[in-house]
């Protein structure tokens, strides 16, 4: 397994978030990494592969609001980090002229603040991941190191510490045909969005109930049918009732006859996790990364969720080792 991280994936660092009428610390912070990079051994720095792929994937107009947003925060007279709150209902088209406008254009929460370095962090991140592809295409698997996630950003939207799509990015940039297969606790709705139009591509997310989790307006159980799978699952999912659903989420993609396999991979599903609420062990991160690799295709994993920091970095490595 190669592995890939860039340290400018740290200049995202926002202070706090907004959800259930308070400010809370954040709980995507550049802390989360350094659990992961002691067990899972040298990384190696990704290349730069530019816009382009990264254009594949999202809308030029939210690109080039995300890369100026911070800077246009500070030009209106305000401090800290820049957070939306409202919310367009209608899509029209419209002119908008005040940052306050364009972050609520641009987004669907007040979980998602954008700081000085996050378009960097986020342009890293993507990166990170372009380059992992590389690895996979010349024939090793790979993971991508990557925050803030991904799996949450749409075509022309961030929400849920997500700003650009990485797994999404590199579906789409491959040139072979991948299959998406996310496993963090959060349905990513992003992701799905994204590939909504586009039949080659098969999507199936494993995910706590829409009805009682966030992200609440997506991957409820009837959004399944095309290139699409969603299994919400009851809080409380141990490996148990977890591994059923993997195989049937397995079986599905792989009647896509996919090329590439692209595991956007949270470990938000572990039994400790503080904002989650399944029942995931450690040692089930091995069992459910068997299971994936007897798919036999060449993979690139994504890393989107994963809050626990005492254990994250041996949910990571555990999930590795299992390839
Ligand atoms: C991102 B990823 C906190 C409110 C919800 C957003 C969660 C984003 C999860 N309980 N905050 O999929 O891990
Ligand atoms: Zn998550």
């Amino acid at each position: 397994m190669r592995c890939f991280w860039d340290e400018q994936q740290r200049l995202h660092a926002p202070a706090t978030e907004f959800f259930n009428g308070a400010l809370h610390p954040a709980a995507e912070h550049p802390g989360r990494v350094d659990s992961i990079l002691s067990p899972i051994g040298p990384t190696e720095t990704p290349q730069d592969h530019g816009l382009e792929p990264i254009l594949a994937a999202h809308d030029p107009a939210y690109v080039e609001f995300l890369r100026t947003a911070h800077a246009e925060w500070l030009a209106a007279g305000r401090a800290g980090d820049a957070l939306p709150y409202a919310f367009p209902v209608q899509r029209r088209k419209m002119a908008l002229d005040r940052i306050d406008a364009r972050l609520g254009r641009y987004s669907y929460d007040t979980c998602t603040p954008i700081g000085p370095g996050t378009w960097e962090a986020g342009y890293w991140a993507a990166q990170t991941g372009l380059s992992a592809l590389a690895a996979v295409q010349a024939g090793a698997n790979a993971f991508a190191l990557t925050r803030p996630p991904g799996h949450h950003a749409g075509p022309d939207y961030m929400g849920g510490y997500s700003y650009l799509n990485t797994a999404a990015v590199c579906a789409l940039s491959a040139g072979q045909r991948a299959a998406i297969l996310d496993v963090d606790y959060h349905h990513g709705n992003g992701t799905q969005d994204i590939l909504a139009e586009r039949q080659g591509i098969h999507f199936a997310s494993i995910h706590a109930d829409p009805r009682h989790d966030y992200p609440f307006f997506w991957g409820h159980a009837d959004e399944s049918g095309g290139n699409l799978l969603n299994l919400p699952l009851p809080r409380g999912t141990d490996w148990r009732s977890y591994e059923p659903a993997l195989v049937r989420s397995l079986e599905w993609l792989s009647e896509g006859s996919p090329e590439l396999l692209i595991v956007s991979f949270g470990a938000d599903t572990y039994a400790g996790d503080p904002i989650s609420h399944f029942a995931l062990e450690t040692g089930d991160y091995t069992r459910m990364a068997r299971h994936i690799a007897e798919l036999g295709l060449p993979t690139l994993i994504v890393m989107e969720g994963g809050y626990a920091i005492e254990a994250l970095g041996a949910n990571v490595a555990n999930f590795l080792s299992g390839f």
